[in-house]
């Protein structure tokens, strides 16, 4: 027997071969999904190589431009961006994009194929940490088309959590680890840098159920709404209800959401009076809170914009904001008793 072969054929799984396994789970599957999943792995592999080099002056710094959002974009956005986008809009898999750096859908090139899916990502959310070498990440979420044929249009990418096949997102930390989801479970990859693979690293995560962290920039406090504050009281253990959980704000979304859905907790961007423009929350529905409330659900968690479910939410516009809270199920559903109780 050659030494060198494991003996156990399941120690170490590539992220290709898991997606592979799974496929097998869907008999009529033509195996577009996981063709489409492994061009996002290679698009995060692409972006990672930048991100631990992004301290050197060539990436450094700002284009100067503005983003729709009103946010200044960095290089390494930019990087990101094209390199998802190079990835896919050639291989017939996609009827159209969305990026949280554009206004409007990206469209696939006419000398190209269009295909049956709707990819729409954040491709360096959390992107104001860059310069100081604080983790960040990209975020995904694939939907099948709604249109028949042709270029993709709104209809296909305006579609509520719901709809949503896989998504995902990678987390450029002291490793690279992508996390996703096609509605089995939820697993995670570690990038394994000396060999160019990302392996299976975190099988069936499951949120635990007794929650360690809240995560929240409480900077703001003054802003929320009376509903919002007495539910920071409450995770603060405060009224004695529960024991006062840790806080920890990284300020990049990926990276609390990761810690949380890893130990335990919840992560909430309430709606706030800071900016008469923004009553809705910060984050972005479709690009932010929709992919991530797939994977809390799918992890034993849930997400809710302080109503009701993220995933119910039928959007109306591609860069909708709606306040998240996210993590484990008693924990939201605690913030919803608590705002509807006293913002109603
Ligand atoms: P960023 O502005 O750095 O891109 O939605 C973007 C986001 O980061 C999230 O990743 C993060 O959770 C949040 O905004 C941080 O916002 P605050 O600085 O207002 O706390």
């Amino acid at each position: 027997m050659n030494m060198y072969v494991a003996e156990d054929p399941e120690q170490i799984k590539t992220i290709e071969r898991h997606i592979l396994q799974e496929q097998k789970h869907h008999p009529e599957a033509k195996g577009i999904l996981t063709d489409l999943l492994y061009d996002i792995a290679l698009a995060g592999k692409v972006i990672a190589s930048k991100t631990t080099r992004a301290g050197l002056a060539e990436i450094l710094g700002q284009t100067g431009d503005v983003n729709i959002q009103g946010e200044v974009v960095q290089k390494l956005d930019r990087f990101a961006d094209m390199t998802i986008y190079r990835l896919n809009d050639h291989t017939g898999r996609l009827a159209a994009l969305g990026s949280e750096e554009h206004e409007g859908l990206l469209h696939i090139p006419d000398k190209y194929p269009t295909g049956k899916y709707v990819l729409l990502y954040d491709p360096l959310d959390g992107s104001n940490n860059i310069d100081f070498n604080i983790p960040v990440g990209t975020i995904f979420s694939i939907y099948q088309r709604v249109t028949k044929s042709g270029p993709g249009t709104l209809l296909d990418a305006l579609q509520s959590g719901r709809n949503i096949v896989a998504s995902g997102y990678i987390i450029y930390g002291s490793s690279t680890m992508l996390v996703y989801t096609t509605g089995k479970g939820v697993h995670g990859f570690t990038l394994d840098p000396s060999v160019g693979e990302f392996l299976l690293s975190h099988p069936n995560i499951r949120i635990p159920e007794t929650p360690v962290y809240f995560s929240v920039n409480l900077g703001y406090r003054k802003y929320w709404s009376e509903g919002v504050i007495r539910y920071t009281d409450y995770l603060q253990g405060v009224d004695g209800q529960i024991p006062s959980l840790s806080l920890r704000y990284v300020g990049s979304l990926v990276a609390d959401f990761h810690r949380n859905l890893l130990a335990g907790g919840v992560f909430y961007y309430p709606a706030d009076k800071k900016d008469p423009h923004k009553p809705h929350g910060k984050l972005r529905l479709l690009y932010e809170a929709a992919p991530l409330a797939f994977l809390a659900e799918q992890a034993g968690g849930y997400a809710s914009d302080g109503f009701g479910s993220i995933m119910d939410i039928q959007p109306d516009d591609l860069h909708q904001r709606t306040p998240l809270f996210i993590g484990n199920s008693p924990l939201v559903e605690k913030a919803e008793e608590l705002i509807a109780h006293h913002d109603r």
